[in-house]
């Protein structure tokens, strides 16, 4: 029987486990295959340094930068020079770029040689008949580095690839240009690799060595079709032994406070009604499956016990509606004190994201991407601005760290309503500000790749970035890049209209948590604000009867018939004139206590949390 090392090659990240390597592993266990996991991104790091290693994971992410560091080892004198990356890549990516920035990238190759030294040396490799090497997070070409030096120590090892970089039509590229691979698995793996495994890639290697034939090799690519796990209840708990112990015995240990990852679902439930027109996550495959809450419970219980952590990272894409009457209520009763992180979709209730604290959620990836409804519209996100900004009030409240992007550049937008969202942004300051503004990427997937013309999008084109990593021509090129460059059919710059966004976001950047909206609900009926964003005409004001009734109303975004209506309800006809309610509506959005969004009316205040002093007064 085989025996099988998993690769986690630079750049993923040191601060978790890879969870597809831990679930192969243990799939290969339930099959009784030997399968250990290297994970040789330590073993880079400890050269470079925590601080070093990340920013260029995270940093040079999209430009590719960890990628030709690599390449330029594997293609010597192939690729175009350092200086044109500089300014054809990183200078338009990133103008204020700085020269010993451009230089701390540069020199890190003198790295590549003794690291891949290392690795070869790490392993014996004799123990072996297959090594799979994962692939996303710029892991390909150092991932292809290291299969190269392998195939030339031991030609009878089987290289597989697989992850991220493989899905679609870039696998089976990787396999033609890269004699190394003798494998690609596309997509989900978590039953094909260890059946092909298992049904015999070294025996079938041992009769057959004239299949280098190009034919053949294609067909070595396993598609996801086959691969897609229906019940995901099936799955193995993962495997995180390595990753724990590799950080255990690392010298970078102090430095790296280490998360769990966990999956409670795969696909997209929304995507697959709708998908977003940005989004290529997933690859092809959508279709929605979610495991059991009991079956969650056990296998977080079970993670937790095992490796004593208690911070943890979903690698879900968005999360199963129906958790919120299932799972998040059995999380906040299961004892597990675990604190979370979730991607998640803001068409949310005040109430839901108290049961998602409760739960022990205290970080959220928000699909915000934008604060104008018609925009929203345009990438058929399914919510509403007013729905993303109450969302993103109540997690600036609750405590949970919001975090989101605000995204420009979606064919077919409509430059006034930047303007009106530069206006309202300095209203929002005492919120959790977006991580970037940025133009929409075009990924592949993405309808915006799949329907290019139909959105308006021509000239579509590998990012630059692929041409200084792959020595290869263009028709090679587009089908091995993940991330393209476009121009809109109608001709139009963003950058011409998004710059008063670009200024209030950064703004709002330096602000952040120094600023405060606030409003306390005294028992006496009074409601106090206080304000000390810049240009706030008043520290703080009261707000008494059908003020007070109004503003809380306007917890979630109302339109004025609903308040009108509301305000009859609770104070009587008389309190209730449509054109006074306007006109106190009217002056709470000049002074910006409100915002007036889709026809509908939000209070922006933050509800005090108890642990704060009312104010006097
Ligand atoms: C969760 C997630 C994160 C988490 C990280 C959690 C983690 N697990 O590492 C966070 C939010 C922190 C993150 C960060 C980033 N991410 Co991310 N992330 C994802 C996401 C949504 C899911 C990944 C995941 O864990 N899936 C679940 C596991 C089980 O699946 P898997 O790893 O793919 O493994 C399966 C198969 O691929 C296959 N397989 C995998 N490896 C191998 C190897 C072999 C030999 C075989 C046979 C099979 C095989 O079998 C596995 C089991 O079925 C994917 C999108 C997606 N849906 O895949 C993007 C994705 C992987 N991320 C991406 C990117 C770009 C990033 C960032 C650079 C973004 C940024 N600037 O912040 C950073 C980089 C961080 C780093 N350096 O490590 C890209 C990668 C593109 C690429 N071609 O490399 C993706 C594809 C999203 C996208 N379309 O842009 N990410
Ligand atoms: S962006 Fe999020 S919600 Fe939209 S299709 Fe993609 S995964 Fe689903």
């Amino acid at each position: 029987m085989s025996r099988v090392l998993l690769v986690n090659m630079p750049f993923a990240s040191l601060r978790w486990p890879h969870l597809g390597l831990s679930l192969l592993k243990a799939a290969f266990s339930r099959q009784a295959i030997a399968c250990d996991v290297a994970y040789f991104n330590f073993d880079f790091a400890e050269i470079l340094g925590v601080e070093h290693y990340h920013w260029l994971a995270d940093h040079f992410a999209f430009v590719l930068g960890g990628e030709r560091l690599f390449a330029k080892h594997y293609f010597p004198d192939r690729l175009p020079s350092d200086a044109h990356y500089y300014r054809e890549v990183l200078l338009p990516a990133d103008p204020g770029m700085l020269a010993a920035d451009y230089r701390a990238l540069l020199d890190t190759a003198r790295h590549i040689e003794p690291f891949l030294d290392a690795c070869t040396a790490a392993v014996d490799w004799s123990r072996y008949d297959v090594v799979g090497f994962t692939s996303s997070f710029q892991q390909t070409m150092p991932s292809l580095c290291l299969a190269q030096r392998l195939k030339r120590l031991r030609p009878d090892i089987k290289i597989a690839f697989g992850g991220a970089a493989c899905e679609g039509c870039m696998g089976p590229e990787l396999l033609r240009k890269f004699p190394e691979i003798d494998y690609v698995f596309s997509g989900e793996a978590d039953r094909t690799f260890s059946e092909t495994v298992r049904g015999g890639i070294h025996e079938e290697h041992e009769g057959h060595k004239e299949r280098e034939k190009r034919e053949e090799r294609e067909r070595r690519c396993v598609g996801w079709e086959s691969g897609m796990i229906d019940n995901l209840d099936e799955l193995p708990y993962p495997d995180f032994d390595e990753y724990f112990a590799r950080l255990a015995r690392s010298p970078l240990s102090a430095e790296i406070d280490p998360l769990l990852v966990f999956e409670t679902s795969r696909g997209c439930w929304w995507g697959k009604k709708c998908r977003c027109t940005f989004c290529g996550l997933n690859g092809d495959r959508l279709g929605f499956r979610s495991k059991t809450p009991d079956r969650t419970i056990d296998e977080l219980r079970h993670l937790v016990d095992r490796y004593g952590i208690r911070r943890a990272c979903a690698a879900d894409n968005i999360l199963d509606p129906r958790y919120f009457q299932s799972l998040l209520p059995m999380l906040k009763t299961a004892g597990l004190d675990l604190s979370m992180a979730f991607e998640l979709k803001t068409n949310l209730s005040r109430q839901q994201v108290e049961i998602l604290r409760e739960a022990g959620l205290n970080a959220a990836q928000l699909g915000i991407e934008s604060l104008s409804t018609p925009t929203l519209k345009l990438m058929g996100k399914g919510v509403t601005a007013i729905e993303n900004l109450q969302t993103l009030r109540w997690f600036t409240e609750a405590g949970v760290a919001a975090q989101w992007n605000l995204l420009y550049g979606f064919p077919g937008e409509d430059p006034a309503e930047y303007a009106r969202m530069a206006a309202l942004l300095p209203s929002l300051y005492h919120l959790a500000p977006p991580q970037m503004a940025g133009r929409v990427r075009l990924d592949r997937f993405s309808p915006y790749f799949d329907k290019a013309e139909q959105y308006g999008i021509v000239n579509l084109r590998p990012h630059r970035a692929f041409r200084y990593v792959y020595p290869f021509s263009p028709d090679v090129l587009e089908r091995l890049a993940y991330y393209f460059e476009y121009e809109y059919a109608d001709g139009r710059d963003p950058l011409s209209y998004v710059q008063p966004v670009v200024e209030a976001v950064a703004a709002w950047q330096r602000l952040a948590g120094t600023v405060t909206l606030r409003y306390w609900d005294r028992p006496d009926g009074v409601l106090i604000v206080t304000d000390t964003r810049p240009g706030a005409q008043t520290f703080q004001r009261r707000l008494t009867g059908v003020e007070r009734v109004v503003y809380l109303l306007c917890d979630t975004g109302r339109t004025l018939r609903e308040i009108v209506g509301h305000v009859t309800a609770t104070l009587g006809a008389d309190r209730a004139d449509e054109s006074v309610v306007g006109k106190m509506l009217d002056a709470w959005i000049s002074v910006r206590l409100m915002a007036h969004l889709d026809g509908r009316y939000l209070s922006l205040a933050l509800r005090a949390t108890s642990a704060v002093e009312p104010p006097a007064g």
